[in-house]
């Protein structure tokens, strides 16, 4: 988002599970210990989502980027990125990234993997035909919070090798798919 805003800022590298988001100075900023983490003058913010909502609104560039200002546009919004951040990511890819791959850490659960994998396709493909429909982005003719929290799921689940229908393939290497990911199925 900061870069779609083109917008200046400073990066700090802070990997999980190195012990980085655990310094006190780390702590103090996130108590749950967990990366990425916004702070802007005196305000700080955590949760990936919120953090590139934020952005949007407070740079807002009308002519780059889709921010609705009324309740029924950014509802429709809203049901996009609550449906990809809820069921795709934490309740789908999450789950699977914790016990495949993280074992260590929460433990082994295959059929948790297994059932978690189904629940993305089913959930995916549910909403394909809609998101092939909406053209180039989700909502109206612009990018929104919502395709930016879609191509992260989306390139996610071709590097994890979820088999996906050829409309969602096509839709995540036609809607920029960052160089250098491995190719899906
Ligand atoms: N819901 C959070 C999830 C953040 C999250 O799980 N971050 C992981 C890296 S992807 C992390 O910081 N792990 C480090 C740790 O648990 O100590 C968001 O979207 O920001």
């Amino acid at each position: 988002m900061l870069l779609e805003l083109g917008l200046e800022y400073e990066f700090h590298a802070i990997g999980s599970r190195t012990g980085e988001t655990k310094t006190d100075e780390f702590m103090l900023l996130n108590p749950r210990h967990k990366i990425p983490v916004l702070q802007h003058g005196s305000f700080v913010l955590t949760e990936s989502a919120a953090i590139i909502q934020y952005l949007s609104e407070t740079f807002t560039r009308p002519e780059l980027m889709a921010v609705p200002r009324n309740a029924e546009s950014r509802a429709a919004l809203n049901e996009w990125c609550y449906f990809i951040a809820t069921e795709l990511d934490a309740g789908s890819l999450y789950v699977m990234r914790r016990h495949l791959g993280l074992e260590h850490v929460y433990g082994a659960a295959p059929k948790a993997v297994e059932a978690a994998r189904n629940y993305f396709m089913e959930n995916a493909e549910a909403m394909a035909p809609r998101i092939a429909k909406s053209g180039r982005y989700l909502v109206g003719d612009q990018i929104s919070v919502a395709d930016i929290l879609l191509m992260t799921c989306l390139d996610w689940a071709v590097t994890d090798r979820i088999p996906l229908s050829n409309t969602l393939h096509d839709v995540s290497l036609a809607r920029g798919r960052p160089a250098g990911l491995p190719e899906g199925p």
